[in-house]
């Protein structure tokens, strides 16, 4: 069995949740199509990343991320860096020859995206975006269902991200408020999730008509510390900076196959906190999701019996999507780790079968595509055709 060197670049939130994934694949995925093995951890000093290397299990550390992705013994780097830092470390990633994960949003913008699709198709290494909810087995079954016909032919999506952690006017300037290093608020933050949804289970999304809003136009600024997700709040007394993106977006959704539909996200919902949903309506049924309740697909065929037509629920387990790996009966739970022990498996699997796995930089460059366009339809008031 390959043993996969890994070169984790950042050591943040995702960088538990990715180390957590290297290390629980193998024991939920019997015989793991590799072994991927914590080789070095990157933070941006050397106290950082030696911490982070005893904390999340890796053998070395380092706080030059440029030697480290130029070792030969790494196989595949995983950037696990805010936003801005995509681009440059996949870019140098793949000149490498190394194959490479990278968090969502792929890039600030499209252009960006687009820089780091070629680069990884001129390198030919493998590459994947961490649009992990669609490995949530509910979701898969979702889209197993509408492959096997299950609800015909989808007339319409309806999807929402909504959380609550940056209602608060206090919850400080991190950079997720940031159009320099975010590129967007909650629309790449979280709405690229349930874009990435609605081009998995319906199809490529050929128009938008958006609005955004800026709730809380500044905020106290964050001297130091890693973004809390709200959870700390800044001092009244602190000076203030400017929010340059959005708090707040919702578009109207056209796609190639004819459906329609909806697509909104903001982090100002009081009360929500992964409320990340679907409602899918089709000729001959309907699907909804829930991720606070992700062990559970809604299900409603119109060929059930009349007297008891209406939504019921399908517990997730060893029957559905990836289920023989995970546990041993339904409603179990699965959680944000499966979902990402489930992305390592899938991501390794496409290395040693030499397949394309999805979502890949080129889905990261086509959801920024629909990003630039959500913004610029809200931006000038009009549709926004992405041809
Ligand atoms: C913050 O909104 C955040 O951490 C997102 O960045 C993640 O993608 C999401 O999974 C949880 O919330």
């Amino acid at each position: 069995m390959k043993k996969f060197n890994i070169a984790m670049i950042g050591a943040g939130f995702m960088g538990k949740a990715h180390s957590l994934s290297y290390a629980g694949m193998p024991m939920f995925f019997w015989p793991a199509p590799g072994i991927p093995h914590r080789k070095t951890v990157v933070d941006v000093t050397d106290e950082l990343a030696k911490e982070a290397a005893q904390r999340f299990g890796f053998e070395s550390y380092s706080s030059n991320w440029r030697e480290v992705i130029e070792d030969p013994d790494i196989d595949i780097v995983d950037i696990v860096t805010p936003n801005d830092t995509h681009a440059e470390i996949a870019i140098a990633a793949a000149k490498a020859g190394k194959h490479i994960i990278s968090e969502k949003p792929l890039a600030r913008n499209a252009e960006e995206a687009k820089r780091m699709l070629d680069a990884v198709r001129e390198a030919g290494v493998k590459h994947m975006v961490a649009f992990n909810y669609r490995r949530t087995p509910a979701v898969a079954l979702a889209r197993k269902y509408i492959e096997e016909g299950k609800i015909g032919k989808i007339l319409n999506f309806r999807g929402t991200y909504l959380q609550d952690w940056s209602a608060d006017p206090q919850s400080p300037l991190s950079w997720r408020f940031q159009k320099k290093v975010a590129g967007s608020g909650a629309l790449g933050d979280i709405g690229t999730h349930v874009i990435d949804f609605a081009r998995y289970l319906v199809g490529e999304i050929t128009d938008v008509m958006a609005v955004t809003k800026t709730w809380v136009p500044e905020r106290p600024i964050q001297t130091s510390g890693v973004d809390k997700l709200g959870t700390v709040k800044g001092e009244a007394e602190a000076p203030k900076g400017q929010v340059d993106v959005d708090d707040e977006f919702t578009t109207l959704v056209k796609f190639e196959n004819g459906a329609i539909g909806s697509i909104e996200a903001t982090r100002n919902a009081w009360g929500r906190n992964n409320f990340l949903t679907f409602e899918i309506h089709g000729e001959k049924g309907s699907l909804y999701f829930n991720y606070e309740r992700r062990d559970e697909l809604q299900v409603c065929f119109a060929d059930d019996p009349s007297d008891s037509k209406g939504f019921r629920t399908i517990y997730t387990g060893p029957e559905h999507p990836y289920g023989q790996g995970l546990w041993p009966i339904p409603a179990l739970g699965i959680g944000y780790g499966e979902t990402k022990i489930i992305e390592t498996y899938d991501f390794i699997k496409s290395i040693v079968e030499d397949t394309e796995v999805s979502p890949n930089f080129y889905d990261g460059y086509q959801i920024a595509v629909i990003c630039d366009a959500i913004l610029e339809s809200a931006e000038k008031g009009i549709w926004v055709n992405l041809k």
